[in-house]
């Protein structure tokens, strides 16, 4: 088994490295340069048709897309400590949670990503398309209403799905590390919830190796 990755701070490929190191098992990395355009190469392609990172290649040859569900296999493998539930009730608001983060934070802080940011418009430029800026721009009131949401729910209690940190923490902190990065953090007055990425970003598994970073190393250590 294998995992085709990129460093931070790429967002998707680092919730299965945190995902890794909170069950302390290490698998091969196959480092897959975005930046090199490895992840639009026809072997690659043959993976993942959608041509993103993370894959997870098992070794009879399958491959698995999908953060989350490169995740969801990993815990039937690996079930402690458990990150996605262990009970129904557990297991449904983790994937509510999940769902919620993925809508409301990953996916404005991504619209920011593509429509506005100056690194993106050569990329968009090249490919021969557009960045549709004002649209762009809209996403900022989408992720801060995302992000008021979490902070009303995490005035009672600890984590983003319950009292234990799971993996709806994981997709939330990777996708607000990635906004931070950006230009597209979390607002000044959602107390709780900066509270929770100050405990979240505290735990051994949300510090990376920063000489593997994309960024330069002031930046890396900026966003770790
Ligand atoms: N929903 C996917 C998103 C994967 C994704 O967008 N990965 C980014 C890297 S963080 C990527 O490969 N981007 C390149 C592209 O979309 O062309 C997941 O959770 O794995």
């Amino acid at each position: 088994m294998k995992l085709y990755d990129e460093n931070d701070p790429a967002p998707n490929p680092r919730r299965v490295r945190i995902f890794l190191k909170e069950k302390g098992v290490e698998i091969p990395l196959v480092h897959t340069s975005l930046g090199k355009l490895k992840h639009k190469a026809p072997e690659f392609l043959e993976k993942n048709p959608l041509g993103q990172l993370p894959v997870l290649e098992l070794d009879d040859g399958t491959c698995i897309s999908e953060s989350v569900s490169i995740c969801r296999y990993l815990e039937s493998l690996y079930p402690e400590p458990p990150l996605f539930g262990s009970d129904a009730k557990e297991s449904a608001l983790i994937d509510m949670w999940i769902r919620r983060a993925e809508f409301r934070l990953m996916q404005p802080i991504g619209q920011i990503w593509v429509n506005t940011h100056p690194f993106t418009a050569q990329v968009v430029a090249a490919r021969g398309g557009r960045q549709y800026t004002e649209y762009g721009e809209s996403n900022r009131a989408v992720l801060a209403s995302g992000c008021k949401l979490l902070d009303r729910e995490l005035a009672s209690r600890d984590y983003i799905a319950g009292d234990h940190y799971t993996m709806a923490d994981i997709v939330a902190q990777a996708s607000l590390d990635f906004g931070r990065l950006i230009g597209a953090g979390i607002p000044e007055q959602c107390a709780n919830l900066n509270a929770w990425y100050a405990r979240v970003r505290a735990r051994p598994s949300a510090t990376e190796d920063l000489s593997r970073s994309l960024l330069k190393p002031k930046e890396a250590k900026a966003i770790s």
